[in-house]
């Protein structure tokens, strides 16, 4: 059986934009992504994921504003852990937009996403991010640069997705 961790990730839009964040330190250094990290015990989900949110560029988002909008399952040949991704998007937000010691953020128009700098499972399923299509997405990785296999389904509804699985 994996060893299930919860994380959070979270994408901001607006207009044609997604604002990534190029991680400075710890996994995935390196690497544009979205803003996020484990679901400490105290808090839901989605609190965790406006907490991460505000502790890695600053910006404040209302809990009730985050679209649950995918489910990615990451594990990684050789390793018990799986991470449990959840996923979410919204275009309300207040703040002001700071780097952080963790994250260097910056907005990229759809066309120019640095897929190149990112996680090899984002290319695969960020389009279907972009049709507003809902999926579940299970990547089997051996280390960090390859892709051994993968799944991705579109969902009907993220609610409907868990609880067929019993989550
Ligand atoms: O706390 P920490 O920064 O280590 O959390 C890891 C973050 O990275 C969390 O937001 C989940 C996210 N993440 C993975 N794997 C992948 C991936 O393959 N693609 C994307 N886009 N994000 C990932 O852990």
């Amino acid at each position: 059986m994996w060893q299930r961790k919860l994380y959070t990730l979270v994408f901001l839009r607006k207009e044609n934009q997604i604002l990534l964040g190029f991680k400075k330190r710890g996994f995935g250094v390196n690497k544009w992504n979205g803003f996020g990290g484990k679901v400490e015990p105290n808090e839901s989900i989605v609190e965790a994921a406006a907490r991460e949110l505000k502790e890695e560029c600053n910006l404040v988002v209302e809990i009730c504003d985050l679209k649950h909008i995918a489910h990615m399952e990451f594990t990684f040949e050789g390793e018990p852990t799986l991470m449990d991704v959840r996923v979410y998007s919204t275009n309300k937000f207040t703040g002001t937009l700071k780097e952080t010691e963790e994250m260097r953020p910056k907005w990229f128009i759809l066309e120019n996403i640095p897929y190149d700098q990112m996680w090899l499972d984002d290319r695969l399923w960020f389009p279907y991010m972009f049709k507003g299509k809902l999926v579940h997405g299970r990547f089997h990785f051996l280390g960090h640069d390859k892709i051994l296999n993968y799944k991705i389904e579109e969902l009907e509804s993220m609610e409907a997705h868990y609880n067929k699985n019993k989550m």
